[in-house]
């Protein structure tokens, strides 16, 4: 069967987790808060706007419209600077492997990321070609855990939520995966993707017999 293989851009495809982390310190800094690894993580897969509002919530800070958007353009400035220097040694193992792969089977393979930024991110390192459909946070309008972003990946591939597999790294990720109902992959740690169907540490955790199991209906 044709499948939709669904791919979560930060911390799936590249360790983007870091610049934010980085960037989003800075900011903290900036308004006389912490701002904890702890914290980062909650903040994986979250949009810029909601991630800005959950860090004002945890110093108890309230801001002006004007003030709030003028610290997620800094944020953003930083972060640009940070991904600047990006090339293809930061993608994760096995990912350029993986896509070829799939790619070579006749599947369908997007792109689903919460990202504003993932399509010059994927040129810098060199991968934008191998998706023939990318939706990030340019085009959505509900962030994850809604299920938005990966539905309308499954439309653009034309290929049913049911067959279709996301790649996730992030909690909210997960859940917008299994809402959608779609098979859901969690990349890291068990502890932190239960919610997931399969969790694996990375890509070079995943065969190409577990993958031909999903393409064969073995596993779904
Ligand atoms: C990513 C990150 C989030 C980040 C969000 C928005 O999502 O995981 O930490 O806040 O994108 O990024 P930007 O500020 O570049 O628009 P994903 O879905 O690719 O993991
Ligand atoms: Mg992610």
């Amino acid at each position: 069967t044709k499948k939709g293989f669904i791919f979560d851009l930060d911390g799936v495809i590249v360790d983007t987790a870091k610049y934010h982390f980085l960037a989003w310190k800075k900011l903290a800094k900036r308004i006389g808060m912490d701002f904890s690894e702890t914290q980062n993580e909650q903040l994986k897969g979250v949009s810029r706007k909601r991630s800005l509002e959950k860090i004002l919530a945890w110093g108890n800070k309230t801001l002006s419209e004007a003030e709030f958007n003028q610290l997620m353009s800094a944020k953003n400035d930083d972060y640009l600077s940070y991904i600047e220097k990006m090339d293809d040694s930061e993608v994760l193992p096995d990912i350029a492997k993986t896509l070829d792969f799939l790619i070579g089977k006749g599947q369908a393979v997007a792109l689903g990321s919460a990202s504003k930024n993932a399509v010059p991110i994927l040129k810098k390192v060199h991968l934008l070609d191998k998706f023939e459909a990318i939706v990030d946070g340019n085009d959505v309008s509900k962030a994850k855990p809604d299920p938005e972003v990966f539905l309308n990946a499954s439309e653009l591939l034309k290929v049913k939520p049911e067959d279709c597999i996301v790649f996730e790294d992030s909690v909210a990720g997960v859940q917008a995966a299994n809402i959608a109902k779609m098979l859901s992959i969690g990349i890291g740690d068990k502890k932190n993707l239960h919610e997931a169907d399969y969790v694996f540490k990375d890509f070079t955790e995943i065969s190409e017999d577990f993958l031909n199991d999903i393409m064969s209906n073995k596993i779904n």
